[in-house]
């Protein structure tokens, strides 16, 4: 029996994230150091929206990543060196997960099949969303890591247990990590606002232990200043809602909240992560082209992802 289609390869005439090697099939990713991967779904809360408004984020943000192709040699002055510090990086796009509109369901076991596949064959994932649905599938996948901290970055936090009846959609995917065992300790960074949470939420996340870091303190206090509030742990995982981002310089989300993350405040953050443990995944998810200007949040998109793999050079996680 053929193996069940896993991925959509990017068709050709597309562009690949970095204009990196494109895999047809999962076992081409073997050896790679970084596999982009994109989830071109959510999950509605009502039949107007059954056409994710992030459906188009993942080709957004390889069309805009194809600005820094020209630069991966170069020398990254928020890096304090070179882009990949000198080591051979090995990146490849694997395209999408396969989809089939209206099977929410075996989209979400697809996407977890997915991301087991690349990291059986020893790549970091970066996932480019997708609603901030597509983490719940993804997390699960994690379940031979032992424990892992998981660290949002997000306007909201994102603990509803149901919306309209849907336990696995946008407004949920921390009250679903929480109740992973696999799932040890989490933190949740730009917090502001008002949106889906009530109080029986904030309570929960609380009553979890999971440590609520106010977007305004970030501001005030600066980012060293909340560094102790990532949990000690092995590995991490990161889920990086947009609109964690400030709406000056992430235009392009669903809904846009005054104060949010400067564009240091995140990549210090994200850095800080990795300096402390392994990072095992990273998502970014919630881009709205269609409210996008200038292509400004797909860009800033791309570079978050390439600051991110910069720092993994620089702490020596990949490369050679
Ligand atoms: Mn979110």
């Amino acid at each position: 029996m053929p193996e069940p289609q896993l991925i959509s390869p990017i068709p050709s005439g597309l562009p690949s994230f970095l204009d990196s090697e494109r895999i047809k099939r999962l076992d081409q990713v073997e050896g790679a150091d970084v596999a982009i991967i994109g989830v071109p779904y959510g999950v509605p809360y009502d039949v107007a929206g059954m056409r994710s408004p992030s459906a188009p984020a993942p080709s957004a943000v390889r069309a805009a990543s194809r600005r820094f192709t020209r630069y991966l040699a170069h020398y990254d002055f928020d890096l304090g060196g070179p882009l990949f510090n000198d080591r051979d990086v090995r990146i490849v796009d694997c395209g999408d997960v396969f989809m089939q509109s209206g099977d929410f369901a075996g989209n979400a076991s697809r996407t977890e099949q997915v991301v087991r596949t690349i990291r059986k064959h020893g790549a970091v994932p970066i996932i480019l969303g997708g609603d901030h649905a597509i983490p719940i599938p993804v997390m699960r996948a994690y379940d031979d890591v032992g424990s892992m901290a998981v660290i949002q970055l997000d306007a909201h936090i994102d603990w509803r247990h149901e919306v309209n009846g849907v336990t696995e959609g946008l407004s949920s995917p921390m009250r679903r990590a929480s109740e992973l065992s696999h799932v040890g300790g989490m933190a949740q960074f730009g917090i502001r606002g008002t949106g889906s949470a009530g109080k029986e939420d904030v309570e929960a996340a609380l009553g979890y232990g999971s440590r609520l870091v106010m977007a305004e303190q970030i501001h005030d206090q600066g980012v060293a200043s909340v560094l102790d509030q990532i949990p000690n742990a092995s590995s991490y995982y990161v889920t990086f809602d947009i609109d964690g981002l400030d709406p000056s310089i992430a235009p392009g989300v669903n809904t846009p909240s005054p104060g949010g993350l400067t564009y240091f405040q995140a990549a210090r953050l994200i850095e800080a992560v990795i300096q402390r443990g392994k990072l095992v995944g990273l998502d970014i998810v919630e881009i709205v082209p269609d409210n996008d200007v200038g292509d400004m949040t797909s860009f800033n998109t791309a570079r978050l992802v390439l600051f991110t793999i910069g720092a993994l050079a620089h702490a020596g996680q990949i490369g050679r």
